[in-house]
């Protein structure tokens, strides 16, 4: 019947849950959203994506009579699956500005990972689970990967071990998934998670398809060392929003016409990237910096269209400040990211607007908590925002001479230098800043990154490998994942960066556009070197 095609989603609407409904649309299934404690009382099957923040949450929950509907629910074993804070809000409480009281229907409280564990905090990507009991919505999960993206977990004990169907190793070994009776939550990402994630949302929307395949025991894995594909977009001289990619942030071709490097469509391409295995897909906005996003509206329909079909993480940067559009109207850079959020992205970077923040935070010492960067990380949590780096190499001779942290660099510079610095720059490499990457990156972790993207504009579009002495600086200085870009040529160059590095991800763009090699090579070659990857 109609009824049997309907799932009921509580949304309080702290985020982006885009691509969540996209994910059970693709499934075939209509959604209906809880506007009521009645909503939920009547749903069939309910699933409730936790985003934000745990005490908002709760807030929400509490104020709108949802938390006493909600565990009537779950009470009465009636279908049900949380994910992400929607697995953490069933606990006891959270330590996450906490202590906060949870809906309490499950033993324990949701604590930090601890970064002095030598983990980077937030867990960031795909790792593997352990199965600690049988539910059929893991069914096809075995050895594969699943996206994770938070900072604070529940941890098995006795009190709580009938309940918890897998844990992951993360630092600690964490609740990855409870399951009880009907009622399902997991901490991973579904909709995030590729054909297996559609897999365990099919499982639980329609328990009744019988089980494909008997459990494989999952063993507990290292996260996965993820591959993201990279577009650079922009609007070309005819008005179209072309998918480019430039030489050292060059865009333009070399020719009489001058005219802005096209290699295709960004819709199309997220696509193909998905299809073929990529770990993420991010979009630049790479004009932005100029033109109002908001008025580009057509980089909001990509991300709406892109999000449709593509199952894995979208990052968007470019253009995220405030804003006075040409009306004089006053837009703050957290309206310019909500849209962006709402439009499918599931995370926003920012480049230039947080070199600014970072020199005035540097400066003064003081966190004015106004900046954007502070300001979207205080709303959307700092797994949800990164900090784009356009450095480029400063050669000295004496790292004495300048007041930046410097390194010594593998190759020596034109004239025999053994030292570098990399210089911060803004408006997509346009303008050189005084403050050096290393600068630059801790003082972002501590004003609210998750995730730093690094480029490097002297490898970028050269193909002969990334810049490991970067890199390794950056990657050493912070706790917060790296993201190393700029410069992949040949799969070597993946496995040579996390070798030599503790990049978290890499990112390239040329090799991938210019279809010289596939994603899938390049997590091949780095599986065979004993790199763990998603497959
Ligand atoms: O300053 O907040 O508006 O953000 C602007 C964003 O646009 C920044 O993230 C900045 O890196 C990016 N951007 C600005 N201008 C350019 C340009 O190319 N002219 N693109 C640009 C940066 C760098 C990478 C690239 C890698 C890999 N592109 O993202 O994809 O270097 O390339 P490769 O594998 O081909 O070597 P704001």
């Amino acid at each position: 019947s109609a009824e049997d095609s309907v799932v009921t989603l509580l949304d309080y609407g702290a985020g982006n849950v885009r691509s969540l409904r996209n994910a059970i649309k693709h499934l075939g299934f209509d959604i209906k959203d809880v506007q009521t404690p009645e909503d939920i009382l009547k749903a069939k099957r309910l699933i409730f994506p936790g985003v934000g923040a745990f005490a908002p949450a709760m807030d929400v929950l509490n104020n709108k009579g949802m938390a006493e509907a909600l565990c009537t629910y779950i009470e009465q074993d009636r279908p049900f699956l949380g994910i992400c804070l929607g697995l953490q809000l069933l606990f006891e409480s959270s330590e996450e500005n906490g202590p906060v009281k949870g809906l309490g229907l499950i033993p324990g409280v949701v604590g930090r990972f601890d970064s002095s564990k030598g983990i980077r905090v937030p867990h960031i990507g795909w790792n593997a689970l352990e199965i600690a009991k049988d539910t059929q919505i893991l069914d096809d999960i075995g050895n594969s990967h699943v996206y994770f993206v938070h900072s604070y977990r529940a941890m098995p004990s006795d009190e709580n071990r009938e309940w918890i169907s897998s844990t992951c190793k993360y630092g600690d070994n964490f609740i990855a998934s409870i399951q009880r009776g009907n009622v399902h939550a997991v901490q991973f990402h579904p909709e995030k998670s590729g054909d297996v994630g559609l897999s365990v949302l099919r499982r639980f929307l329609n328990p009744k398809s019988g089980r494909t395949q008997k459990l494989v025991q999952g063993n507990a894995s290292k996260l996965a060392k993820r591959v993201i594909a990279c577009l650079d977009v922009r609007t070309n001289d005819k008005g179209d929003l072309v998918v480019t990619k430039g030489d050292q942030y060059d865009v333009r071709e070399h020719t009489k016409e001058n005219e802005v490097r096209n290699l295709g469509k960004p819709v199309d391409l997220a696509g193909q990237y998905y299809n073929d295995g990529a770990d993420e897909v991010s979009f630049l906005n790479i004009t932005a910096f100029r033109d109002f996003p908001l008025g580009d509206l057509p980089m909001l329909q990509v991300l709406r269209y892109a999000s449709e079909n593509v199952f894995v993480p979208l990052t968007v940067g470019g253009g995220i400040r405030d804003f006075k559009d040409g009306n004089g109207r006053y837009y703050s850079s957290l309206e310019v990211a909500s849209e962006y959020f709402r439009s499918g992205a599931d995370k926003i970077s920012i480049g230039s607007d947080a070199v600014y923040a970072a020199e005035e935070y540097l400066k003064s010492g003081v966190k004015t908590g106004k900046s954007s960067l502070e300001q979207i990380s205080r709303v959307y949590g700092n797994q949800a925002v990164v900090v784009s780096i356009d450095p480029r190499r400063v050669y000295v001779k004496d790292p004495k001479a300048v007041e930046f942290r410097t390194v010594k660099v593998r190759n020596p510079g034109p004239n025999g230098e053994e030292y570098a610095w990399y210089q911060c720059t803004v408006s997509g490499g346009r303008e050189g800043r005084p403050i050096g990457a290393y600068e630059l990156a801790k003082a972002v972790e501590e004003l609210g990154a998750g995730e730093i993207l690094l480029n490097c504009i002297d490898c970028d579009g050269q193909g002969r490998g990334f810049d490991i002495d970067l890199i390794k600086l950056i990657s050493d200085a912070v706790s917060i994942p790296v993201i190393a870009s700029s410069g992949a040529g040949a799969v070597e160059h993946f496995t040579e960066v996390f070798r030599e590095t503790n990049a978290s991800a890499a990112l390239a763009a040329g090799i991938f556009h210019r279809k010289e090699v596939p994603i899938q090579a390049v997590k091949e070659h780095l599986s065979k070197e004993g790199i763990e990857v998603r497959m």
